[in-house]
């Protein structure tokens, strides 16, 4: 049996978001968000579930960051809902919700773990959507304005920022797709979004920058691994697209200023045009200090004539799936990061999500014995380990999530927690997983 060991500097941590797990939507000045408004709209989330209550966390946060102290993790990432500091989007402050993130913070440097916060984990506040939401170039300055509040009121608590989780779904899953709130169907809404989205990123940056806020910033992308099921030139080219869509879409502007101009041109064939002003490319090409990656999955895919936007067919080829229905593919972690490290250079790389949906139950004696979690866990460890070894600047890991939560349109039912989540009670219960990485933590490694 092979001893795999991480550095000893290796950022063990995981991850929420703010609407999944807070709660108390109306408590503490909170504005409404497009979240409160989608689950609140029948037919839009599953078993009509909201997160008016979700785990709680606003009222267990102490709670919380015992389990996490337990668990041994450096780090914690967590969201700041905008509508808690905001809640008209601009406008007035309100501080109460400034004071509750004080809490939470000041509680994480107290048990000596470091808080990492994400800036947009997709509760915009719904006054903001009520005047086009993304699509509308205020919203960016509104969300400039927002980063400067917390920025200066955490500077030198928090040192780990992320502008935007996964700016993919922020767009295309929600304004393209219509799955996620404000649930719209409309491919040039979904590329206006995700340029205004990059633009602010760029910009918040640029604020950092200027502001001298002490620690890092970096942004958070989704990507996945599509590879051609065959090698025809037609398969080939249709996985490439499928790829590029969720990869090169966002990694290009970010690192490079520029976006792939072959789906450009294919984005064209479809009516959709990217809305660029003059700067906008180089304002969205900040130097960052880290790039997050949120890894859960890969397929094959082949060409298709009118399959999705880019006429490509998902192919099944025997991968054992989750509970989502996402495959479980570990070998497409590593091929994702390799990419990542020869295509965009030698920025630090975080993986700020990673983790699988199973369908737990709990025992009697409140056990959850989730193999395949722990299983899904230990494959993805055995390849973050094999990317350092080969030279990728993989610096830190957080798994998702910390606790079952609000799983978005899917609702309460699919569960992604290392920690089980009662919702009739909101007791907090650990399973075999939390188990798992508490001992990969304690021994900074794992026999494969
Ligand atoms: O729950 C989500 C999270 O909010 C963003 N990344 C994917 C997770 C699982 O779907």
């Amino acid at each position: 049996m092979a001893r795999l060991d991480f550095p000893k500097d290796f950022v063990w941590g995981t991850a929420t978001a703010s609407y999944q797990i807070e709660g108390a939507a109306k408590e503490g000045g909170r504005g409404p968000s497009i979240w409160d408004t989608f689950s609140h709209t029948p037919g839009k989330v599953v078993g009509g579930d909201t997160g008016d209550v979700a785990c709680d966390s606003y009222h267990r946060y102490e709670e919380d960051i015992a389990l996490l102290k337990k668990l041994g993790v450096k780090a914690y990432r967590f969201s700041i809902a905008w509508p808690r500091i905001y809640p008209q989007g601009t406008g007035e402050l309100n501080q109460e919700g400034l004071d509750y993130y004080s809490r939470v913070v000041d509680a994480l440097i107290a048990a000596g773990i470091e808080p990492c916060a994400t800036l947009y984990h997709w509760d915009l506040p719904q006054a903001l959507q009520d005047q086009g939401g993304w699509a509308n170039r205020s919203t960016i300055d509104a969300f400039v304005r927002y980063a400067e509040t917390v920025f200066q009121a955490f500077d030198g608590k928090i040192k780990q920022w992320i502008t935007f989780n996964e700016t993919w779904c922020v767009s295309f899953l929600s304004n393209t797709l219509g799955i996620h709130a404000p649930g719209l169907k409309d491919l040039q809404l979904g590329v206006t979004v995700a340029h205004h989205c990059l633009v602010a990123h760029g910009l918040t940056v640029q604020k950092f920058r200027a502001l001298g806020i002490k620690g890092e910033i970096g942004t958070t992308h989704n990507l996945g691994w599509c590879e051609p099921y065959t090698n025809s030139p037609e398969d080939v080219e249709a996985a490439r697209r499928s790829r590029a869509w969720g990869n090169e879409w966002f990694m290009d502007p970010t690192f490079k200023g520029t976006y792939p101009q072959f789906l450009v041109e294919w984005f064209k064939t479809k009516g959709a045009e990217v809305p660029i002003q003059p700067g906008d490319m180089e304002t969205i090409a900040q130097k960052i200090d880290f790039i997050g990656i949120n890894f859960y999955t890969g397929n094959y895919g082949r060409y298709k004539k009118n399959e999705g936007l880019f006429d490509c067919e998902d192919v099944q080829v025997g991968f054992d799936r989750t509970f989502m229905d996402w495959n479980v593919y570990p070998e497409a972690l590593y091929k994702t990061l390799k990419w990542v490290h020869e295509e965009y250079g030698d920025t630090p790389i975080y993986i700020t999500e990673n983790g699988a949906c199973y369908d737990d139950t709990l025992t009697e004696d409140n056990r959850i014995h989730d193999e395949l979690r722990t299983a899904y866990f230990r494959k993805h460890f055995i390849q973050c380990h094999r990317l350092i070894e080969s030279g990728v600047p993989l610096k830190g890991y957080f798994a998702w999530s910390l606790l079952d939560n609000f799983e978005w349109a899917e609702g309460y039912r699919k569960r992604f927690g290392i920690v089980y989540t009662d919702y009739e009670t909101l007791a907090r219960h650990p399973k075999d997983s939390y188990y798992f990485i508490q001992k990969v933590i304690a021994e900074s490694g794992l026999d494969a």
